[in-house]
Formats: C-alpha cells, structure tokens, sequence
C-alpha cells in the first residue's frame, strides 16, 4: 500500500544521498578527493593545529597527559556527523510522516541539532561583556629584574599572551564606541603558570573597596525597571551614585575626558590599577605599579564621531584590531613600571598605594620599561577564545604579589566566583584558552566539565599508594611563595584609613593638567550627561562635586545646564599639573591610519600615486566613489567604498581627488543647485568639526567651498597629490587638527 510507497521512496533518497556522500559534490574543488569512509579524518586547512598554537601540555599525577588543545575541524570538507561522530546524510529535513505530515519523536537527530543549539549561550560577564580578544607574545627586556624574579621579565624571554579588551557597562552585543572605561586583560602564559594582568586603560578605579563594586555596577548599569540606557552612563543612576560617592569623582573625571572613547584599542595605555608588591632574586620587595603604552600614542575620538560610528559601524574597535592584525600592522605595547620602596606606610609622596582611586604622576615616578607586548594573531572562534577566556588576579608568578588595596582584596574572591556560573563549575581552567603552557598537576578532582582522565587513586597529600606523588616543591624549583608581610596589631573594623579621604586634589591635578580642548571636551561630556538627567537633585549635588574639583570646571558645566554654580565648600589642595596626561602636542607614527580618498574619474594619475605612498607608510587607503566596482578599464583600482556606502567617521584624514557632481542616486540638494555631490560636501564638513586633516588636489577648492570649509587649520590645497599626502600625513602624527577646536577655556 501507501506507506510501502513512502518508505521506499525514502530509502531511495537516502540511497542517492549516500552515493552522494562516497562522491560528493565540493563547491570550488571539482575533482577532488572525498575522505574514504573507512580512514579516521585528519584535521587539515587552515583550522589544523599548528605548532604555534599547541597549549599546554598538562600532565596528571600519574602522567596521563591530558592533551593540548585539540582545534576541532570546522566547516573542512569533512562529512558531517553527530556529536556522537555518526555521519548523515540529511540535515535539512526533518524526519516526518510523510512529506506534509508530522515530525517524529524518533528524530534523535533534529533533537540532538535543537538541543545543543538551544544551549549555545552562556551567561555574558556581569561586568566587561563586550569584549575582544586577539594572541600575541610578550618579550622581556631584563630591566625588570632588579626588582622582580618574574621570569617572563628576564631578557629575551618569550612569553605567549592573550589580551582583552572590553568595555564595561554595555552587554555583549552593545556598540564599541561608547563613552566607558575600557578592560585591558592581559594573560601571560609563562613557564612558571599564567599571570593575569587584569586591567583597564584608566589608572584609577571608582571604589575604594571591593564591598562597594556592585553598588556602582548596579549604578551604572541600565535602568532595572526599563532596561535603558544601554551601555551608557548618561543616566540618573549613574550620576545618583557618583554624586554621592565623592571617591568615584577621578575616575569621573577620567570618564568624562577623551580617554573614555578611544580612538582604537591599539591607541590606548593601560593600567594595572593596583599597587603590587615585587620580590627579587634576593627577596628584597618593593611596590610597584604596572602600565602598557601604546606604541601608536594615546588617541581619542572625538564626542559626535564616536556617537555616529555606534551606528555606522558598532564594531568599529574589533575590526580595527583584527584588520590591523590581519593586515601584519601588529599593536604594541610597552610593560612599563612605576616602582616605590615599600615602606611600613606604603605611600609615596603622600600618595596613599593602597588607594586604587589615586594614581603617582609619572613625574614624580617614571615609568621604566621592562618589555613589550605584539599582538600578531586573530582568534579563530570568538566563543572558543574570546568569550571562555577567564581573567583572574590570583593568577600570579613567583616575584609579584599582592598587597592590602581592598579593591584588590574583593577582586580575589571575585574573578574565581564569577566563572563558577559564567563557565559552569569549576573545571575552567581545562577550557583550552585557558590552560597554562606549562605542567599541571593539581589534585583537583572531577566536577562538570571534568577533561581529564586522571588515573592514579591517591589525589591527597600525603600519600604512600601513588608513590607519595606529587611533591611539594623545595626552594630550589622557584615555587610561589608569599611574600611575608608584618601585620600591625590592629582590630577588625569596618573603616577606611583617613587617607583615602581626600577625594578631590587628584581629579584637580587630571583637570589642571590638560590642554584647553581637552579641558572644554571634559566640560561637554559632563553637560552632555549631567543634561539627560531628569532629576534636578542630582545635577546640583554633582555640580556640588565639580565646584570642589575646580572652579572653571563647575561654572561651565552649571552654564550649559542654566543652573547656578555653588561655591567650593574647603579650601582646595595646590597641585602640581602632569604632563604626561595630556594626549595633545605630540607627534605619533601613523600605521594603520585610515586615509578616505574621494575620486574623482576625472583624474586617477593623482590617486594611484597617493595610494601607492599611503600604502608604504603602512597607512590604509579607502577609495570612495559614486559608484562600486573597478574605476577604470585598466589601472586596477577599485572602489572600496561609495557615497552611499561610506561616512566620514570610517577614516582619520580625508582626500579629496577633485570634486565630484551629484551622483544620480544623490539626494536632493537645498537648493538644487549642488555642484557637488551633497554626500562628498557632508564628509568635508565632518572631518572639518571633528577636526581631521584635509586635503585636495585637482578641482578639490569647489567641494572644500561647497562645504565652507576652504580655508582654516589643517586645510591642505594643492597641484601636487603627494606633497598633499605629505602635509596631511605630518598633520595626521598629531592625530587631530587640535587648532580647530574652539577652546574658550585656559
Ligand atoms: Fe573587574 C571583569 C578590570 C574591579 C569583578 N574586570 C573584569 C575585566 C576587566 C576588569 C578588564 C574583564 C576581564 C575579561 O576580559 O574577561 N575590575 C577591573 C579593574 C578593576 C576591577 C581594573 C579595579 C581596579 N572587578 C573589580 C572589582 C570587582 C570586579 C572591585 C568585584 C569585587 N570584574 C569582576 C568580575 C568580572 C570582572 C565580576 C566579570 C567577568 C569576569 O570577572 O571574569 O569578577
């Protein structure tokens, strides 16, 4: 009958299918071999491992290896299996009761698909959701030997890195251009175990104990009714916090400069925070704190391009790192240290070093270089890596220690905590990204996700049935040992030493020590955020803040809200401005700069030359035209970009080879009269306000008129494209034309 019929015709389905299968059919590769059935499938392309990429190789008690990494094939070519390594042949379809009837229960592989789908996410951070990660390695310079037995610091020493950065408010699909502290999370893999060097790209924290976190997380985070705004702190929330914790008011400061929307991620410092202390060679111990310096500079953007590339491009920061990678322009960093004798006081020119809220101007103490970081692979699996990397501040190798900071006290139990839901038990370490590179013979025992097969019957110590394995390690062998501080005869409290109590000298020293653009940016993010503030109370008691940090500062934000500005309530602390903080008045190398060249047909002699020059200074040129596809018959050049597909905050210096008419997919002009194409006018004017270097040849003077920007700083006109380039490349080290600013504040 019927169903007879059905089966039979199911059956000669799957018969075709897996004649399919011993033949199958590769896009791209006619003629290519499938793997036979019977031959275990190696994996191959560029997913098999290599040999820089194998992890750790980590040994059980008994010796069992647990094996390195193993990088799962992928999309390879491979014929497609369960999980179970069972090979289909359909995973389109369904297994029904007939074509148009329903789905059977018997389905184990719809349900195995479904389920494992289901479960694909794990819980994001509740905290730096939104990250990205990329390997690279870390070289020792020896300098830091003298006052650290770290052996990753002594000279030459190679040591494998994973870094992440992230933002911290936002969730994991938020945009990368927010105003926000940025993480600066640094895994070393060295010889000795990993060392995490947890940080962020401001040297100062909002708390000043760790009880204290999710209170101005809670804070920061969005609205708990309306879930708004997304990774933003311009929100009452936020500012009902800040407001009220005068602690958190340099690290405010800091939100509310440039530094808190950076230009990229290869353009940022960072900082380790926190005091640690250091152990040398011959025990001796000395505080120290940790900083990255961009090889690149420290660069920003500026307030309205970063608001425009939230929507233009929201992963503007992960491209730019991957692109930079990918395209061999590795970031650098330098590994600096500040390093303070370590006194019964742990101060430093009155600075206390336990207070995470106050930094050491580097005038006071240099930063010495000890090393540099490369960043020079992009991960293969954003999950994989990226997402199950976990971060944590007990990691730490022989010669760095911790000290008292209670911020850095609560930061110990945390980082452990966290994973515990966020990579579900306890066996994260087992998780590739984030097993050490060298032995482990720990005698922690199964729990989920348990990879290891250990074999052995005694993971206690001491034991006579595996041989008394493993030993304790004697001095010789470098093991970690606390260093062994005095404590004072004290009491337990619940109380903050008086000197964490000065909240406001540092954030006036930030102040005082910037540029006047700088300064006038600070007073616009505060106005601009304090402004989406809907309850009075909390501009005036901040306003209150302000006036206590500077006068200048608190009479301009109170202007911009039309509210009065209170008067200082003590007498402020004279201090003394650091120069090192001000982004403004260097010049940098521009690799990986982004020049947008608008063409114009009409002369591509000009383009070919400039494009050539950006290229060998390692910058990176982006063609735009009215139209995609090649620009001519023969020279090779292509659009990159087109009017409708481009916007001026993609690039930081802007080219123009002529001046092209209105496209026909042009909107209508005002009126109507455009000589230009409206879109080439709208990116002179933006890379004009946001004070970027510009550049014409050719008939450029007609669009720079257009736009009303012909004349003024950093306006470079000439016959000559690549003494123009020439121009706007030296105007680019500065990275922005700072003159343009106005800067009605001193
Ligand atoms: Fe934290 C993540 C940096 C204070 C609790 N933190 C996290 C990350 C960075 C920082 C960069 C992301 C790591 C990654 O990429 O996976 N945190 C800091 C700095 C701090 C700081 C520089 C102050 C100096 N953090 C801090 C405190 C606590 C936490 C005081 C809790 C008491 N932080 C966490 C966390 C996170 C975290 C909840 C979330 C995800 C994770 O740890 O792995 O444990």
């Amino acid at each position: 009958g019927k169903p007879g019929k059905l089966v039979k015709a199911a059956l000669e389905k799957a018969v075709e299918k897996v004649a399919e299968l011993v033949n199958p059919p590769i896009p791209g590769a006619p003629g290519s071999e499938p793997p036979s059935l019977e031959e275990p499938v190696e994996p191959r392309g560029p997913l098999a491992p290599k040999a820089d990429q194998t992890g750790p190789e980590t040994v059980s008690p008994t010796g069992a290896d647990t094996g390195a990494p193993q990088l799962s094939n992928g999309q390879q070519g491979e014929y497609l299996t369960t999980s179970a390594g069972l090979r289909l042949y359909d995973t389109d379809h369904s297994l029904k009761a007939g074509e148009r009837g329903p789905t059977l229960l018997q389905d184990h592989h719809l349900r195995e698909k479904v389920m494992h789908f289901d479960h694909e996410r794990i819980p994001e951070r509740v905290v730096h959701a939104r990250g990205y990660g990329a390997h690279g390695v870390f070289v020792g310079y020896g300098t830091g030997a003298n006052v650290c037995r770290a052996g990753f610091l002594a000279n030459g020493v190679e040591t494998p890195v994973f870094v992440r950065f992230s933002t911290v408010v936002g969730s994991r699909g938020s945009a990368d251009a927010v105003r926000d502290t940025r993480g600066f999370a640094t895994k070393f893999y060295t010889q000795e175990g990993n060392f995490d060097l947890v940080g962020n790209n401001i040297p100062v924290f909002f708390i000043q104990d760790g009880i204290k976190f999710p209170d101005i997380i809670h804070a920061a985070k969005p609205h708990p009714d309306r879930e708004i705004p997304q990774a933003q702190s311009a929100h009452d929330t936020f500012w009902d916090f800040v407001s009220t914790h005068t602690e958190a008011t340099h690290h405010v400061m800091w939100n509310m400069s440039d530094r808190a929307i950076p230009r990229s991620y290869r353009t940022m410092e960072g900082f380790g925070v926190h005091t640690f202390r250091l152990v040398n060679a011959e025990g001796e111990t000395a505080l120290a704190k940790f900083h990255w310096k961009p090889k690149l500079g420290v660069h920003s953007l500026v307030w309205e391009e970063a608001q425009m590339i939230n929507g233009f491009d929201p992963d503007y920061h992960r491209r730019d790192l991957a692109d930079a990678i990918e395209s061999g322009a590795y970031p650098q960093w330098e590994l600096g240290l500040q390093v303070f004798p370590d006194t019964p006081r742990q101060t430093f020119e009155g600075i206390d070093l336990l207070d995470p809220t106050k930094f050491v101007p580097e005038e006071l103490a240099p930063v010495q270089p000890v090393g540099m970081l490369t960043l020079n692979r992009n991960t293969l699996n954003y999950f994989a890596e990226t997402e199950q990397v976990a971060f944590h501040l007990g990691n730490l190798v022989p010669g760095i220690d911790v000290t008292d900071d209670p911020l850095f006290q609560a930061r110990l139990f945390s980082y452990l905590d966290t994973q515990l839901t966020r990579l579900a038990g306890p066996n994260f370490n087992q998780i590739p990204i984030n097993r050490p590179h060298t032995a482990v013979n720990d005698m922690f025992r199964d729990g989920f996700h348990q990879h290891a097969v250990h074999a052995g019957v005694a993971p206690y110590r001491p034991n006579t049935l595996d041989g008394g394995n493993p030993f304790e390690t004697g001095p010789d062998a470098r093991p970690f040992v606390e260093v062994a501080q005095p404590l004072a005869k004290v009491a337990k409290v619940r109380q903050s030493p008086v000197s964490f109590a000065d909240h406001y000298t540092q954030p006036r020293l930030f102040w005082q020590s910037l540029s006047p653009v700088e300064k006038e940016h600070v007073v616009r993010a505060f106005t601009f955020e304090l402004g989406k503030c809907y309850e009075q109370a909390i501009k005036e008691r901040e306003l209150q803040v302000l006036a206590n940090v500077d006068t200048v500062l608190c009479q301009e934000v109170a202007r911009g809200l039309g509210l009065p500005a209170p008067t200082v309530t003590g007498r402020p602390k004279k201090v003394t401005p650091s120069p090192a903080l001000s982004q403004v008045g260097h010049s940098w190398p521009v690799d990986g700069r982004i020049i947008g060249i608008v063409v114009d047909p009409a002369d591509l002699d000009g383009v070919r030359a400039v494009r050539e020059v950006i290229l060998a200074a390692g910058m990176v040129p982006l063609l735009i035209a009215a139209t995609g596809g090649p620009l001519d018959a023969d020279s090779g050049l292509v659009a990159q970009r087109t009017f409708l597909t481009a916007r001026s905050v993609e690039f930081d210096a802007l080219l123009l080879a002529g001046s092209p008419p209105p496209a026909p997919d042009a909107l209508p002009s005002p009126n109507g009269k455009a000589v230009v194409d409206p879109r080439v006018v709208l990116m002179v004017q933006e890379c004009f306000r946001h004070s970027k270097a510009i550049g014409g040849w050719g008939n450029a003077a007609v669009a720079l008129e257009a736009a009303g920007c012909a004349d003024g700083p950093g306006v470079v006109l000439g016959d000559d494209a690549a003494s123009v380039l020439g121009d706007v490349t030296k105007l680019l080290g500065t990275h922005r034309v700072w003159e343009r600013f106005p800067a009605s504040i001193s």
